[in-house]
């Protein structure tokens, strides 16, 4: 049998981070665990772009751009939807899992679901570099192993259908 899986080396490797200004005292927790991961796992700092939109709701539309620019091999979207704080959590969430799906199933590069999606703040907290680790740094770790998959994928089965 043979047997495929991305490593998790990022030298040489590009990569956007689309992260969400709504609830930013914690979504820069999550930019801070992407990026110090990408960076650890050898990608350069000049290799990985932030852009930054309102709220989870405008991610996917720039996480689309950004994966069809030809200039990324991963995209990384990062956010915090909570619940307490909204009474239209469930459309403002829901549109953010779903748009992003969408984006990453069109894509021909991997793009990553980094968007807490909690009940409480604190709960937020717990994943955003305290007591349940670093959703960003986790979505990081997903995107260099992803794309590494893409580049076999690409060898072994030529382009994207
Ligand atoms: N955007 C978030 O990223 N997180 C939230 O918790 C949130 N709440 O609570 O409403 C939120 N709303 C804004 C939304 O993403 C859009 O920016 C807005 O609806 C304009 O399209």
């Amino acid at each position: 049998m043979k047997e495929h899986e991305g490593d998790l080396k990022a030298a040489g490797k590009r990569f956007a981070i689309v992260a969400s200004r709504f609830n930013d005292f914690l979504v820069e927790h999550l930019e801070r665990g992407a990026e110090g991961t990408l960076v650890k796992l050898g990608a350069s700092s000049n290799d990985i772009s932030l852009f930054h939109v309102p709220g989870a709701f405008e991610i996917s539309p720039v996480a689309a751009w950004c994966s069809r620019s030809g200039k990324f091999d991963a995209v990384i979207c990062l956010g915090a939807v909570i619940r307490g704080s909204t009474p239209h959590f469930d459309y403002v969430a829901g549109e953010a899992a779903s748009g992003i799906a969408q984006v990453a199933r069109d894509s021909p590069v991997p793009v990553i679901f980094g968007v807490l999606t909690t009940d409480t703040i604190d709960q937020a907290i717990e994943r955003a570099g305290t007591k349940a680790g670093n959703k960003g740094a986790e979505a990081a770790m997903t995107a260099v192993q992803m794309s590494n998959l893409y580049e076999i994928l690409r060898r072994e089965l030529g382009k994207t259908p």
